[in-house]
């Protein structure tokens, strides 16, 4: 059965400034944590990933090849401000300039990220950790208002990508730089006081009276009870789902936590050792933010399945394809499982379409304040076969197909999705993972830097240009 798309939904790919710019330490850019970590752990080089830096004329070019009209970037904060507050680097404000200009050249619409997970190594100097930091939360509206100032051209902004993701690399799986295992209460924390910056930044961005929209990308993954019937793995679920989902989305949606959310989140940060650091001025700014978010940035590449279990944290990240190397058990909630028959990716992801459907009927039904949905990142990390000049990456058109049917019965269904953002455009720089976990619609030698259309580039210019799902 085909299935026709709305008018006007956009077909777009995916990057970061990390992951794709390349020239991480030159033209004026300041550094940011992963520059020394990943330094550090000597396993791979964020540079020249896919030098976009130098060759984004080229990506936009097949982009508007391959009926891509919309493109996820963000702006390296530290490309504008090395410091990230003070002096400001002219050099990266024309990069961005030019790289708009040249969007607008292809016909590609930028939807652009303020921090994809490169906060300013400034911020870790003389005692700051980041965002648990507060003044981190002034710098950040600051910079953020100087963006939507200069870059007027841009009528698309997120401010964040994933404060779950960004919470879990940094205080549950400790594998981000400033790690650490098992800290729910910064973790908690850290994501708090992240929403708060996006609520200030939000509420900057209306009274600036600038043209256009504004959002904030999660990854948002639904959690289900291994066994169904099990009341005990219900409550492990709904414990991964306030960690994940529910912190965020409440802050977002609800302009506050509901009581429930925070006593899960404050049960969670004691058994940490923590407490949490929520102020009234806090609440007042997220509820103040709430008539002005315009939209959420969905990203979704797999889902979890919680059993109850008691026990000592252990957590094993699959950082190098190997199936089956993963695990996932946290003290106070439970252990991550496959359900049986339920397929997963290398990297251990478990693959299941049909929670992206549950995903976003269940943010319409909890959170009816929700404006619009973008799904701003799908997509299949996968050791894709290069021969000659040829990637058959079935498995990835697969993958593809599958969540955009489930996207489009959510549409039915009533939910107002706008676009699909393919993770990723290019092939490019996996912070954990290196350079072999392979997402891109166009294939990168990293050696040439030469670009080569996979199958799934194909499939989905026939997608983008008739905007049915075959
Ligand atoms: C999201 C991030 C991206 C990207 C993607 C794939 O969480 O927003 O930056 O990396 O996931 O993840 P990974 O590279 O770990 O496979």
């Amino acid at each position: 059965m085909s299935r026709q798309f709305p008018e006007g939904f956009v077909y777009g790919g995916a990057t970061a400034a990390y992951q794709v710019e390349g020239e991480t330490r030159t033209h004026g850019k300041g550094k940011v944590p992963w520059d020394d970590f990943l330094a550090a752990q000597g396993r791979f080089s964020p540079d020249p990933a896919s030098d976009f830096y130098n060759r984004y004329p080229v990506d936009l070019e097949l982009c508007q090849r391959f009926g891509v009209n919309g493109i996820r970037v963000s702006i390296a904060w530290t490309r504008i401000f090395p410091a990230g507050t003070g002096a400001l680097n002219q050099e990266g404000v024309d990069f961005y300039h030019a790289l708009f200009a040249e969007c607008e050249r292809r016909g590609v619409v930028p939807y652009v990220t303020l921090d994809h997970f490169d906060t300013p190594e400034a911020f870790y100097e003389n005692g700051g950790e980041g965002f648990l930091t507060r003044s981190t939360i002034d710098a950040f509206v600051d910079y953020a208002t100087f963006c939507f100032g200069e870059f007027t051209e841009v009528k698309h902004w997120f401010t964040f990508n994933e404060i779950p993701a960004t919470a879990e690399g940094s205080f549950i799986v400790g594998n981000w730089p400033h790690g650490e295992k098992y800290r729910l209460d910064k973790a908690f924390q850290l994501m708090h006081n992240m929403m708060v910056a996006h609520a200030r930044a939000v509420v900057a961005f209306h009274d600036g009276g600038y043209e256009g929209e504004i959002g904030i990308v999660q990854n948002l993954e639904p959690k289900y009870p291994l066994d169904p019937n099990s009341a005990a793995d219900a409550e492990a679920a709904r414990m991964a789902d306030v960690i994940n989902n529910r912190w965020v989305l409440d802050a977002t949606f609800r302009g506050h936590y509901a009581p429930d959310t925070l006593e899960a989140a404050t049960r969670l940060a004691h058994i940490a050792g923590g407490e949490l650091d929520i102020r009234d001025e806090d609440i007042e700014a997220l509820a103040a933010a709430l008539p002005y978010c315009d939209c959420l940035g969905v990203n979704t590449y797999k889902c979890q399945f919680l059993r109850a279990a008691e026990g000592e944290n252990d957590i094993h990240h699959n950082g190098t394809g190997d199936k089956g190397s993963s695990r996932w058990f946290l003290k106070g909630v439970g252990e991550s499982c496959v359900r049986e028959g339920v397929p997963t990716t290398d990297w251990d992801w478990i693959i299941y379409p049909e929670g992206l459907y549950d995903l976003l009927m269940r943010i319409k039904n909890d959170y009816p304040n929700y404006k619009k949905i973008y799904v701003t990142e799908n997509g299949m990390g996968y050791k894709d076969d290069f021969e000659d000049g040829f990637i058959d990456d079935a498995p990835r058109i697969d993958y593809l197909r599958q969540h955009l049917t489930w996207i489009h019965r959510a549409i039915e269904g009533g939910v107002n999705v706008a676009g699909y953002f393919v993770w990723s455009l290019q092939d490019q720089f996996s912070w954990t993972n290196g350079y072999n976990k392979r997402y891109g619609l166009f294939y990168v030698d990293f050696e040439t830097q030469k670009r080569y259309p996979k199958a799934s580039a194909y499939w989905f210019k026939n997608l983008a240009e008739t905007g049915k799902l075959e």
